[in-house]
């Protein structure tokens, strides 16, 4: 009996997905890529062929199924409404060169109601001005010294250094992050900046979809339903929604943005809202622009269980099962064609698999092509700091970490002025 129970605890501790985290250990060796054959986005599930750019509509559809139904989930019909509320403004920021603002947005969906704050930095000698919009990772005051930008009530992670202790934002966080949004060089280059805390949209916890834009539309947790990173890529069509009724702002040409979690969400928003003009992944890697099949660095087993909430729980089907993923990551980024995507990787974040990013990008050139644009305008992987911005799809690799820095930033608003000049 007593053996019996110690095997039991033993087979327990096993299966603990901590333990499981623990023992993990990626692959960071190339020659230990499994061989893979990639889906080909420009054949039908039935085989078909797309024939002509006319039938990319339907292919684009069956795609976006699939990753609704395997990965991401399927984020719910919006019918509700949004409200913006003017709640702080500075005409004369960044020495007078910028107004800032924060809006209150408030999604009104039956009797249910769901407020988060967008921080605006827009140019004052350039109306209409470009934008971009993304998210943060601990509150729009970490992006900004100004004391009048409020402290978020949301849930936060905790992270001392950005004053953030028992899940709540202090003033300690104040200006932390403002390397990662470096507002005067985007200002003085003439582009408008938008971001949002993302834990207002959607606690980045496994919250049972209790909180946030699932509480808000009454998301009951099934096999198929949207996950937390569809929830995010839904709030920044909904900011879209109050951004076109600003005047300031050149709604052709909004391009989203995000670093790692938030770059799988502004890609997973590029593709279903092709209202965004240009979509930038900064370091996204699994579940963003690297492709799952190489399940090089971190896999689709070890996202699923350090971050359950983050996809659809069908999504745990293929835990170890790549290779029966109906879709991968290079179709995701084909689904932003014909716009301009950029997507960049880090030389030391093997976790975010940088070749796998790029693999997937001159897979999705594929599409790009197909329609007569370049795509990406290179067939091997360019040098560390040789960005690639000429093409359709852009691309750079620069040295250090997992991070959004200065140098990105630069890149990206190069790549803006190419296609939005
Ligand atoms: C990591 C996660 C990555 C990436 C990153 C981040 O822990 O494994 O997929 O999203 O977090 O968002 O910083």
């Amino acid at each position: 009996m007593k053996a019996h129970l110690i095997l039991l605890s033993l087979i327990a501790m096993v299966m603990h997905p901590k333990l499981q985290s623990q023992t993990f250990v990626p692959n960071y060796d190339e020659s230990k890529v499994p061989q893979y054959t990639l889906p080909n986005p420009l054949v039908f599930e039935n085989g078909a062929l797309v024939m002509d750019v006319s039938e990319w509509e339907p292919r684009r559809a069956e795609i976006i199924g699939l990753f609704g139904s395997e990965m991401y989930g399927i984020t719910p019909l919006w019918t509700g409404g949004v409200h913006g509320q003017i709640v702080y403004e500075n005409t004369n920021a960044l020495g007078g060169a910028a107004t800032m603002r924060e809006v209150k947005l408030t999604l009104k969906y039956q009797r249910r109601e769901l407020s988060f704050y967008v921080l605006f930095h827009i140019p004052n000698n350039r109306k209409p001005a470009p934008l971009f919009l993304g998210y943060n990772f601990f509150g729009n005051h970490t992006t900004t010294p100004d004391t009048n930008v409020r402290i978020t009530t949301a849930w936060v992670a905790n992270s001392p250094e950005d004053g953030s202790l028992n899940h709540e934002a202090t003033a300690k966080g104040r200006n932390t992050r403002a390397a990662r949004w470096p507002y005067e060089e985007i200002i003085s280059r003439g582009y408008a900046v938008a971001t949002i805390y993302y834990g207002e949209i959607d606690p980045d916890f496994d919250d049972g979809f209790h909180n946030g834009v699932h509480q808000l539309l009454g998301t009951r947790r099934d096999s198929t339903s949207w996950a937390s990173v569809a929830a995010w890529a839904f709030g920044l069509s909904r900011a879209l929604d109050y951004i076109e009724t600003i005047d300031e702002i050149n709604t052709d040409r909004v391009a989203v943005i995000g670093h790692s979690r938030l770059g799988k969400a502004a890609l997973w928003a590029g593709a279903l809202d092709e209202r965004f003009a240009m979509v930038i992944s900064n370091n996204s890697g699994c579940g963003g622009a690297a492709l799952s099949r190489r399940q090089f660095g971190e896999t689709v087993k070890r996202i699923n269980t350090n971050f359950p909430h983050w996809f659809a729980s069908n999504f745990k089907k293929y835990n170890d099962q790549e290779h029966l993923l109906p879709v991968d990551q290079h179709q995701l980024l084909a689904l932003i064609a014909p716009r301009p995507l950029y997507v960049a990787s880090a030389e030391d974040d093997r976790w975010a698999d940088p070749k796998g990013e790029f693999l997937a990008s001159l897979e999705a050139s594929k599409v790009y092509r197909f329609m007569g644009l370049t795509g990406l305008p290179v067939t091997s992987m360019p040098a560390i700091n040789r960005p690639v911005i000429s093409g359709t799809i852009g691309y750079h690799i620069r040295p250090g970490r997992h991070e959004i820095a200065l140098y990105d930033w630069q890149q990206y608003m190069n790549f803006a002025d190419w296609h939005f000049r």
